[in-house]
Formats: C-alpha cells, structure tokens, sequence
C-alpha cells in the first residue's frame, strides 16, 4: 500500500530535489506516492493571485481562501478515503519524532503550505469538514514559508514508511527514538591526525562497549539536552 503526500504550495520547483534523495527510490520502488501542485492553478485572474491584505491591518499578506478551498477540494475529490491535513506552521504544536510516527501511519497526507503571515482561519475550519487537520511546527524560530518544514517533515516521516530505508536497525538506533541523544561513531584509521579513536571501541569487548556508548549518551544528553532527562 503506497503512502500518499500531496503538497500544496506557490514553490512547485521547491520539491524537486524530492526526485534524487532517499525518497526518490522510495518513490521508483512505488512506496511513496508524492505529488506537489502549484496553488495558483486554482486562481482564476489575470494575476494570479493567492494573497491579500490582512482585514484588521497589520504587517505582511494573508494567504486568499478561494484558490486553497478548490485545492483541498480537487484533491480530495481525488482521494480514496478523508485525508490528514498537515498545515506547517510556527504557531503549529511541535513536530516531533512521535508525530512523524503517527504520520508515517497515515495512508493519506495532504501539507499546505503557507506564507508565515499565514493562511486565512477559514481555510482550516472548512478542511477540518474534509478531514482531520494538524497545524505543527519544526521549532520555536521562524521561516518565510511552509515549504522548508515540509521536506523536513516529508523526510521524517517517509523513512519510517517500512522499506523506505535499507537497514530497520538503524532506524531504532538513532536520537530520539529511545529517548536520548546518539552515542558518537568512529570509523578507519584508528588514528587520524593525533586524534585516536576510544580504545574500547577496538577491544572486540560488545558487552563493554555497549555499556560505554549507553554512558556516552546519557552524559551528552545531560549536556546538550538535559529536557529529554527531565533535569
Ligand atoms: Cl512549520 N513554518 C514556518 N513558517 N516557520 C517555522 C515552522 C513552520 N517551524 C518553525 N518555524
């Protein structure tokens, strides 16, 4: 059962580069359905318009209704069942590893990306009609649009799609997925420029060296992340 992602945004050419990384094999090998449209061939002026001025004042343009309700719309016409609309967005609720997971399980996402002087409120009112929406966001800063969060969430999410990345192993090993940061990794030579790698890691001691890198992790989570041990 191939995942479908619809990308709605103004940058089609911004997805390009989705054709030569790691999904793009997933996507030849028919197990991640990507598809990106341009917003604006659901305008209808001359112009093509998809923003105007805020009502109420204020800085920056607010994303126009009209073209985004044709496009939930066609592409729901388009759909076998509701989909999940994903709208990236900084006053989203945070994207984590256990969102990616939960949208790694859904057969359906739609993303729509915004300016970040945002999309007009109805727009999430009437796709929340359609099917079930999630605002979310990478981190407390701020980007100009939604479309860098959403090949960070395309990647996250599309190599938990089982087959998508070659080893599953590496999937469990990694930051995040059991709580604390990586253990560092160390490859040939075993001496490089004065600088020598951990001498348990050349031991051949498994046991030992388990024991070493769980220490590693939990000393560079206290450092670097003391949030994820509650301190
Ligand atoms: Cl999801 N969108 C925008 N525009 N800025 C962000 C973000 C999302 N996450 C962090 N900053």
């Amino acid at each position: 059962s191939a995942h479908r992602i619809d990308v709605v945004t103004i940058f089609p050419s911004f997805f390009d580069v989705l054709e030569v990384s790691l999904l793009g094999k997933a996507r030849d090998r028919g197990l991640l359905d990507v598809r990106v449209h341009d917003l604006r061939e659901w305008t209808h002026d001359r112009h093509r318009t998809v923003d105007d001025t805020p009502y109420g004042g204020g800085a920056g343009m607010v994303m126009k209704p009209e073209p985004w309700g044709e496009a939930l719309d066609a592409i729901v016409a388009d759909a076998a069942a509701p989909p999940v609309f994903v709208f990236p967005s900084p006053a989203g609720e945070m994207f984590t590893q256990a969102t990616a997971r939960e949208f790694a399980h859904e057969p359906h996402l739609v993303i729509g990306c915004g300016r970040y002087e945002g999309i007009d409120e109805r727009v999430f009112e009437y796709a929340a009609r359609l099917g079930r929406v999630r605002l979310v966001s990478l981190g407390d800063y701020v980007l100009n649009g939604g479309e860098v969060a959403a090949m960070a969430m395309i990647e996250a999410v599309g190599r938990l799609i089982p087959g998508v990345v070659g080893n599953p192993e590496s999937l469990l090993e990694e930051s995040h997925e059991g709580g604390l940061l990586e253990y560092p990794s160390y490859t040939k030579p075993a001496s490089w420029r004065g600088y020598d790698v951990p001498e348990i890691l050349l031991s051949g001691n498994h046991g030992a060296i388990a024991a070493w890198r769980r220490e590693q992790q939990i000393a560079r989570t206290r450092e670097r992340r003391p949030d994820l041990l509650g301190e």
